[in-house]
């Protein structure tokens, strides 16, 4: 049976992705070149190293490591900017209803982001208190699609992977997932997300029961 519940942050509790792109597409222009809505999809659940290697291969550049790790805290000096302006309003659409059907359930919850970020998101917007356990970039040494945020959430709870759904909204966290060994849903366009098991507009668009019914375990 299903008995937890594990959650990725960006662009399925709150929509940091946007933040995100913002500020790389910012890094990017002022590099010299440009990022597009579509070439950030790859971004998505990939750490803030990878993804700056990923942008300066896209606009051709090499760089020593010493620049890129200024380039990385510029970076995420303009993220925070833009996040210090959160709040519970943040929070997207459909996410408190089901965290209500999710506690009705007894499941057991976890967050499982790569973000270093992710405890003081979840404090702007109010949700620091609801997860059973918090897995974040802090924790682990592998991004996403590596299974090992998602493995140490289980491994925290007490459960197996077969016991967990997973709930993602990128390429990148999909693939986690399924290496991890969870039931994937996926939060966002089918064809973005063809790995998933399941996929679904947002949590706004689905039931605990439908989704319980659905991972047939
Ligand atoms: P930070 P998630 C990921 O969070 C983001 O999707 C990704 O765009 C970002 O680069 C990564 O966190 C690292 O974030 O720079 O804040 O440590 O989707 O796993 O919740
Ligand atoms: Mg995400």
């Amino acid at each position: 049976p299903i008995k937890a519940f594990l959650f990725d942050l960006d662009g399925v509790i709150v929509d940091t992705a946007i933040y995100h792109y913002q500020a790389w597409k910012r890094l990017a222009n002022e590099l010299g070149f440009d990022i597009s809505e579509e070439f950030n999809e790859q971004l998505k659940g990939v750490s803030r190293t990878d993804s700056l290697d990923l942008i300066l291969a896209h606009g051709n550049l090499t760089l020593p490591d010493e620049e890129k790790a200024q380039l990385a805290t510029q970076k995420n000096e303009w993220y925070l900017e833009l996040v210090s302006r959160m709040s519970s309003d943040d929070i997207l659409p459909g996410v408190a209803q089901f965290f209500s059907q999710v506690r009705k359930a007894n499941l057991q919850t976890a967050l499982g982001s790569v973000s270093k970020n992710a405890p003081l998101i979840l404090e702007r917007i109010g949700m620091i208190d609801v997860f059973d356990a918090i897995i974040d970039g802090n924790k682990i040494s592998k991004g996403k699609p590596d299974p090992e945020v998602f493995t140490k959430g289980a491994a925290e709870l007490g459960v197996q992977p077969d016991e967990c759904v997973v709930f993602e909204d990128a390429v990148a966290g999909v693939e986690a997932g399924k290496r991890g060994g969870m039931f994937v849903v996926g939060l966002g366009s089918p064809d973005v997300l063809a790995q998933a098991d399941l996929v679904a507009p947002s949590l706004q668009d689905l039931t605990v029961d439908e989704v319980l019914a659905k991972s047939g375990r």
